[in-house]
């Protein structure tokens, strides 16, 4: 009769003692020092500001757990349909400020650190940044996760707990990248739950023996257990506090009895060590496949332990195996982890003796697969040797659904060798390859890339094939979005503030439905109003110059224009455009006269971005841009015209001071390589314009604002293959292309920035491949410099209504926008109101 039976003791007694979420001042300040006292077992007299925000930042988890454990119970009451988010990078950032925002609570802690003699700006700084991630990819994982729990769906994210997040970048006195190792751990992280009670075996190597009926027994090889990490994850202004599940690895016996025995203590250690190597550091490339045995091990690892957790939940419901995916999906963050599939295929098949058949139908119901690039060096592709000793049972299991599939294919095209060899997930050769993106492919409902122009491009390239067996209706397209909490509220609280006054909607309102932006417009011919949004840039751009001065010693004017190219460092990407294009500026200035040089619109132009530490090119490229930076800043003719900064160590939290201090930002890929980014969003939330080429989502922000308020130039993905074509078979030095480049490089030649020889093999590369066609784009590059300019000195009025017209027509770019269709068009999810 739905009548509940307190499960034990004196329920009366029980709720007494249960935590409510304190919001008063003094519940708050009573929290901080229970937590300095008995947590930290410290006192006033011995607390600095990391003591001050462990002690906020527990008292911060108390609530986040009470509302975790009530939206997970009524989750397990009702059992909704679930989706989990498998990514192997989640690149979180700080957590404290975000969770006293989405909490509603900022105010009052403010008042209690205040109380307490805190500054509370201070103890939020004194946090260390969750890198689990590269950058974008791992970036929108998180953007997704807080749109889940804001949007109050029942979404779950998967991942694996690095030790070490991803690298700290230094600069070497030689001004080259140096790698140094992120323990990020190592000051107690309050924003994890360890539960040493959820744990699941991992096997791997081993042996496979097919026993009939597409069934196998794999035994032998190494176990290593699996042991849940919960990161709770709140929403903005809801009480739904969903979970990330971080899987670490730990040896599954402690120590090996038998060699113990045997005397042999330092290999009974040694099976422990190579345990806990498996989840000890993050793989610091982007969009770079590289064939690493240990990271084919994270991958399986944190697959089959997702999977299993989410079968032990499922079985909860009794029901059969057929309903799984009534309340089951998975989306596959790229194919990192696309092992999933044939790893339900084993459970269902081996371990649930479900016919092989029905269990192929339910796992391409389950699994959806993202797309987040179309280079063919970031397609993982395993080689066939390493797959089957580390997972043998897995590589038959390929081979029997790649088997099913190429017979399909040939029912469909009788006699077509080619189209079987192109399709196949195996790739022949010496040796051959698993074609992942393939695999994840055929295994999921549906496949869809990051932005309309890159979702094309996927289905005319990568996937073409495929999509002329499947259909059109399996490809799809989710233009990416970003979080408005961290990236407006959060990050730019003057301009937040002065959004609401304006539009006059609380921000609980505005915030979760961006298109509401819209009411902004009208402000853009309001003349008290531009001075006000002026105003907030400015303070931005102070706030940013602090920063640079007290940590690179380097002034700058706020009054300069402010242009900024932060992301990886990628030879896609042009920060060698943008460097190249930095040194046309200067050689032009110092061909002018002092007094003309006057009358030009001063520029800071800033860079920032890590290196994969085996990217030669890319590294490389950072030690230019610091030397370029170096002699440009000496000179006295450059001063307070020409300043060029690169700000080491990019991260989260630096992009949450650069990016409300932008006019411009740069996003210059080649056009048809970027698959959407996301900073391109972010700025223009923020009141920056764009300078960028036909490309990503750029396309997508510039039919939202208007391509009168972006910078466009270069050539079109149409043109790519052509020019490339040409620079191969017909090449055209470049003193012809772009006299105006031929300038610049030669200067970098002749050694003004540093011994030329170093630079030699860059240099190279735009003169004789140019694969990325910087000399193609170089002159439209520096004309659509020349507009930017002229727009911002000639008009700042004019300029200031750009960003204001740009502001109010992001609301497209909402990661609520994005989660909220993969929730309705892929998993079939609902929102679910977790009530109090
Ligand atoms: O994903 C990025 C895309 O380059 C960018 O255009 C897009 O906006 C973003 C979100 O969809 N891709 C990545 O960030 N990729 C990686 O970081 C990566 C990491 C490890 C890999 C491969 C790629 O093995």
């Amino acid at each position: 009769d739905g009548k509940e039976i307190w499960p034990r003791g004196d329920e009366k007694t029980w709720k007494a003692g249960m935590r409510g979420i304190p919001n008063t001042v003094s519940d708050i300040t009573n929290a901080i020092v229970y937590h300095v006292q008995s947590t930290l077992a410290r006192q006033a007299y011995n607390l600095d500001n990391l003591g001050a925000y462990q002690a906020v930042a527990l008292s911060v988890r108390d609530d986040l757990i009470v509302k975790w454990n009530e939206t997970q119970m009524q989750y397990t009451r009702k059992q909704p349909k679930r989706a989990y988010y498998l990514s192997l990078e989640f690149l979180m950032g700080r957590t404290l400020d975000n969770a006293l925002l989405n909490l509603g609570l900022k105010q009052q802690y403010k008042a209690a650190t205040h109380k307490l003699g805190f500054n509370l700006e201070d103890l939020i700084d004194a946090e260390r940044d969750a890198a689990l991630g590269n950058g974008g990819l791992g970036r929108l994982a998180a953007c997704y996760l807080d749109s889940g729990a804001t949007m109050e769906l029942p979404l779950w994210g998967y991942g694996l707990r690095y030790h070490y997040g991803l690298f700290a970048q230094h600069i070497a006195p030689d001004g080259s990248q140096l790698e140094a190792p992120d323990p990020w751990l190592d000051t107690d992280n309050p924003w994890e739950i360890p539960r040493q009670d959820v744990t699941y075996d991992v096997r791997f190597y081993g042996h496979a023996e097919r026993i009939g009926n597409g069934k196998a027994v794999w035994t032998g090889g190494q176990e290593v257990l699996a042991v849940a990490y919960d990161v709770p994850i709140p929403g903005y202004s809801t009480n739904t506090v969903n979970n990330l599940r971080l899987w670490d690895a730990k040896p599954k016996r402690g120590f090996d009895l038998n060699s113990f025995n045997a005397g042999d203590y330092d290999r009974a250690i040694q099976e422990n060590s190579s345990a806990e190597t498996l989840t000890r550091v993050l793989y610091p490339n982007d969009n770079h496949m590289l064939g690493k045995e240990l990271r084919l091990k994270q991958q399986a690892f944190w697959c089959a332990a997702s999977l299993s957790d989410i079968i032990r939940r499922f079985k909860q419901v009794e029901k059969p195996w057929s309903e799984f995916p009534e309340y089951v999906s998975i989306q596959l963050n790229d194919t990192h982890p696309t092992i999933a599939i044939p790893e339900l295929m084993r459970m269902l098949v081996d371990e649930e003796d479900v016919p092989w058949g029905d269990a192929w139908a339910i796992t391409t119901k389950t699994f959806f697969y993202t797309n987040h690039t179309v280079l063919p060096e970031a397609l993982e592709k395993w080689p066939v040797p390493l797959m089957e000793h580390v997972l043998p049972r897995h590589l038959q299991i390929i081979y029997d659904i790649n088997m099913a599939f190429l017979q399909a294919v040939e029912r469909k095209w009788p006699n077509d060798r080619e189209r079987l060899a192109r399709m196949s997930l195996i790739q022949e050769g010496e040796p051959k390859y698993v074609r992942m993106a393939f695999l994840a492919t055929i295994g999921s409902a549906k496949v869809n890339g990051v932005a309309e122009l890159h979702s094309h491009l996927v289905r005319e390239t990568i996937l073409r094939d495929f999509v002329d067996f499947f259909g059109k209706s399996k490809f799809a397209n989710v233009t990416n979005g970003v979080t408005p909490r961290r990236w407006l509220d959060q990050c730019n609280p003057g301009l937040s503030n002065l959004i609401t006054d304006a539009i006059q909607k609380p921000k609980a309102v505005w915030l979760k439905d961006l298109t509401l932006l819209k009411a902004l417009e009208p402000f853009a011919e309001d003349s008290v109003f531009l001075k006000k949004w002026a105003l907030i840039k400015h303070n931005n751009k102070k706030h940013l110059a602090d920063y640079i001065k007290t940590h690179l010693g380097i002034t700058v004017n706020p009054q300069s224009l402010f242009d900024i190219q932060i992301k990886r460092i990628h030879e896609y990407k042009r920060q060698s455009l943008n460097l190249l294009g930095v040194i046309h500026r200067y050689l032009t200035l110092k061909a002018m006269t002092s007094t003309e040089r006057k009358k030009v619109n001063p520029r800071v132009v800033i860079f920032g971005g890590k290196a994969a530490p085996g990217y030669f090119m890319a590294k490389l490229l950072i030690r230019l841009i610091v030397n370029t930076a170096r002699t440009i800043n000496a000179d006295a003719d450059m001063k307070d015209i020409l300043t060029v900064v690169f700000v080491p160590d990019y991260s989260v939290s630096l992009a949450e001071i650069l990016i409300p201090a932008s006019d411009i930002s740069q996003h210059i890929s080649t056009a048809g390589t970027e698959a959407s980014g996301t900073s391109n969003m972010k700025f223009c939330l923020n009141g920056g314009l764009l300078l960028g080429t036909v490309d990503g989502a750029n396309i997508e922000i510039a039919e939202e604002v208007d391509s009168n308020n972006v910078f466009f130039f270069g050539h079109l993905t149409d043109a790519v293959e052509d020019l490339r074509h040409q620079h191969k078979y017909h090449p055209i030095p470049v003193e012809e292309r772009s006299p105006a480049l031929a300038a610049v490089l030669k200067e970098i030649e002749e050694g003004r920035f540093g011994d030329p020889t170093i630079y030699q093999p860059f240099v190279d590369t735009i003169r004789l491949s140019d694969y990325y066609l910087v000399t193609d784009d170089f002159d439209s590059y520096v004309e659509a410099n020349k507009m930017v300019d002229d727009a911002y000195v000639k008009d700042p009025e004019e300029w200031t209504k750009k960003t204001i017209l740009t502001v109010s027509r992001m609301g497209k770019f909402s990661s609520d926008r994005a989660i909220m269709t993969y929730a309705e068009e892929f998993w079939n999810i609902e929102q679910f109101a977790i009530k109090f």
